[in-house]
């Protein structure tokens, strides 16, 4: 395929149609996480992928190859300074040859689903933002996971978003939202949002067979897995620090691509770091389960 470049160990998992698991790599970059954190986010992660039989696949803009799968010796490069790269970013990642593009959930579903990969983990998707009705800010993220025949696996949307708005948005898409052994839309750091979810399912099959249904239907869904319960952070310890950030960056005019960046950013300065554990713990619980559900959509085709 022109411009997608896999690892071997990808391309071999796809020729032998052993189960993969495309993973997005903004959060592993300067955008997402501090070092060094984040390194260890994409060393659990990966491990995670791995220690449930399937094969993990970063994905990211590399000297202007759009990459699926990583090998060791790459991780360096999206480790670093990176330009957040969402789906309407790819044409000019490649065309223009940025040197290290990290992709955002939106683009790593493009690239998954040209590839061919139909699971994908991630920490939290992007979502409606507060004020949306002001500022139009909705992620590209809600649209691609609709359009996509790709199933996405998250703790939730981001807290900081208008999470109602978001599951309404998912709704008037399209998009089936599944609570992943919860009845409720988890909520990132924190278990639970209140929300119902529309469909509970239990068990990595349950959901394999489902999205194997889905995606005759065309367009992807949406698995949101709660945290595990001993990282959970409080809300109460969120919501101050959600609330600052977000008021920081109206005060500061911040807009666009740059608003999520920078209210991750200001959470983490706000909690002194506090949310990075929850943050590892729900990506790395995430790779799991998605993983878990390529290996029993695998087994079923
Ligand atoms: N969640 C995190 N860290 C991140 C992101 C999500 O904990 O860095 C990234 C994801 O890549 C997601 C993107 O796709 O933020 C959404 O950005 P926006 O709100 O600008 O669409
Ligand atoms: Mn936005």
């Amino acid at each position: 395929m022109s411009s997608i470049i896999f690892s071997a160990a990808v391309a071999d998992a796809m020729n032998s149609e052993r189960p993969v698991v495309a993973l997005e790599s903004t959060i592993f970059s300067n955008l997402g996480l501090p070092s060094p954190a984040n390194e260890e986010a994409l060393t659990r992660t990966i491990a995670a992928v791995s220690n449930a039989g399937a094969i993990p696949a970063v994905t990211a803009v590399i000297d202007g190859n759009v990459r699926v799968g990583l090998d060791e010796d790459m991780h360096d490069r999206i480790l670093g300074e990176a330009v957040k790269t969402a789906e309407r970013d790819l044409a000019a990642a490649v065309a223009n040859r940025w040197p290290v593009g990290a992709t955002t959930v939106s683009a790593s579903l493009a690239i998954a689903a040209r590839a061919g990969i139909r699971v994908f983990a991630t920490g939290g998707i992007g979502g409606v933002h507060h004020g949306s009705a002001e500022t139009g800010d909705v992620s590209a993220d809600l649209g691609a996971i609709a359009r996509y025949g790709v199933l996405t696996v998250s703790a939730g949307a981001k807290a900081f978003l208008d999470i109602p708005g978001t599951l309404e948005h998912l709704e008037m898409l399209s998009v089936p939202v599944i609570g992943y052994q919860t009845d409720e839309f988890p909520m990132f750091y924190a278990r639970s949002s209140g929300l119902p979810v529309p469909l509970r399912l239990d068990r990595p099959e349950a959901v394999a067979a489902f999205i194997k249904e889905r995606f005759e239907w065309g367009g992807g869904a949406l698995v949101g897995v709660p945290i595990p319960e001993a990282e959970a952070l409080s809300s109460a310890e969120i919501q101050d620090a959600m609330s600052g950030a977000l008021s920081e960056a109206v005060r500061r005019g911040v807009v666009g691509a740059a608003v999520t960046p920078f209210v991750l950013g200001q959470i983490s300065e706000a909690l002194d770091g506090d949310n990075i554990p929850a943050n590892l713990a729900l990506s790395e619980n995430n790779a799991r389960v998605a993983a878990e559900v390529a290996v029993a959509f695998a087994a079923l085709s």
